[in-house]
């Protein structure tokens, strides 16, 4: 017996286990590469406490892959190593609950190779590619047909009025330690809403979003000369583009990883910055209006405040949602993000002039 036994007898189609080896990526999510006499799968168990209802988010993923499945389809490319496909249990669903209450689901293993850090300049914007082909492909997916699996996910002023209550209420104990990074946040309250206000009022459009677009979140091939296939699908919901754009920023063009300590290292690169902007609008083929192109550099700031933010929110919760590795990993991860935030702010002129570059020639 060992922890996927009863889940993968949910899963008889996968036939008899042969090996299976924990994935360490994902700061939420349990996921496993599995063998099986049937072949090579991904079991993934949801975190409960960030998918409270388990059904909407399956059924967020089963619409979306079976619509990306059928546009590959009608282009007449094989889907089968672009898209994750759900492996349907033995009632017939493409998940399964344990007697705990945890759900799990089973993928396709799709090969190819997942970068925590971005390798070259030329990988970076191929990812940025993958990821505005992946909004481009669900350009026409009903929107509203979709659940908002994690309410108020990217709605920065909310994030802000979490972190408040969480200081408020410290459980932890640790408020005295984040006192810094609460007076950093403080001073930059007014600049969150650019982003929910533009939804709000239509200037920004309302699409069909990934929401956790993570360098790690991208499959490529062995080789990396192509971005294959986007991960996570947990986090689909509407949203904006700019979300998306923001999150790889702050993730994938940050010189240092998320967790690193020493904070001298923690810069935006800019030519990752440029190289992934580039990548990202060829992937939407022109379907961004300018206003959206023009809040790039905003949108990477954003988001990277809004990460510091979760972070820093978990740190003085007492580490609920977030895997740790130690007990100050949240308050290193947050003012890692606040560091980076730092120097996007900084380097405000040059991401401007590149965006701007970039609109001329998109004209
Ligand atoms: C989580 O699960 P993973 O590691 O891809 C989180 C993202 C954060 C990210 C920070 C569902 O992503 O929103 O940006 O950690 N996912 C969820 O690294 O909350």
């Amino acid at each position: 017996m060992n922890i996927i036994s009863e889940p993968l007898k949910a899963f008889p189609s996968l036939g008899e286990l042969l090996e299976f080896k924990r994935i360490d990526q994902g700061h939420v999510n349990e996921t496993f590469h599995v063998t099986c006499s049937n072949g090579e799968y991904l079991l993934q168990t949801l975190s409960p406490i960030a998918f409270k209802k388990p059904s909407l988010v399956m059924s967020n993923i089963e619409g979306v892959t079976s619509f990306i499945i059928d546009r590959y389809l009608q282009k007449g490319i094989d889907p089968a190593n672009r898209c994750l496909r759900l492996i349907k249990s033995k009632e017939g669903k493409t998940w399964w609950l344990d007697s705990t209450g945890r759900a799990w689901r089973v993928y396709n293993f799709i090969r190819g190779k997942t970068y925590d850090a971005a390798t070259s300049i030329d990988l970076f914007r191929k990812a940025g590619k993958g990821f505005g082909q992946f909004q481009y492909l669900l350009k026409d997916y009903p929107s509203d047909t979709l659940f908002e699996t994690i309410q108020d996910f990217h709605n920065t002023p909310k994030r802000y009025k979490d972190l408040k209550l969480a200081e408020k209420e410290n459980a932890s104990g640790r408020k005295k330690e984040c006192q810094n990074l609460l007076e950093f946040v403080e001073k930059r309250k007014h600049n969150f809403s650019k982003i929910v206000d533009g939804l709000k009022d239509g200037s920004i459009p309302l699409r069909t979003t990934h929401n956790d677009t993570k360098l790690n979140n991208i499959i490529f091939d062995e080789e990396g000369k192509e971005a294959l296939c986007v991960l996570a699908l947990d986090t689909i919901m509407p949203g904006s583009a700019l979300y998306d754009f923001g999150d790889s920023i702050r993730f994938g063009a940050n010189k240092a990883v998320e967790d690193e300590k020493d904070l001298s290292k923690v810069e935006l690169d800019l030519e990752m910055f440029k190289a992934f902007s580039e990548g990202f609008l060829e992937g939407c083929e022109g379907s961004l209006n300018e206003l959206e192109i023009s809040l790039f550099p905003y949108a990477a700031w954003l988001m990277t405040m809004e990460c510091g933010m979760r972070f820093l929110t978990d740190y003085l919760d007492g580490d609920i949602y977030f895997k740790t590795s130690y007990s100050r990993h949240n308050l290193v991860r947050a003012s890692n993000q606040f560091a980076l935030a730092a120097d996007i702010e900084r380097k405000e002129k040059e991401t401007q002039a590149i965006i701007k570059d970039l609109l001329k020639k998109a004209k």
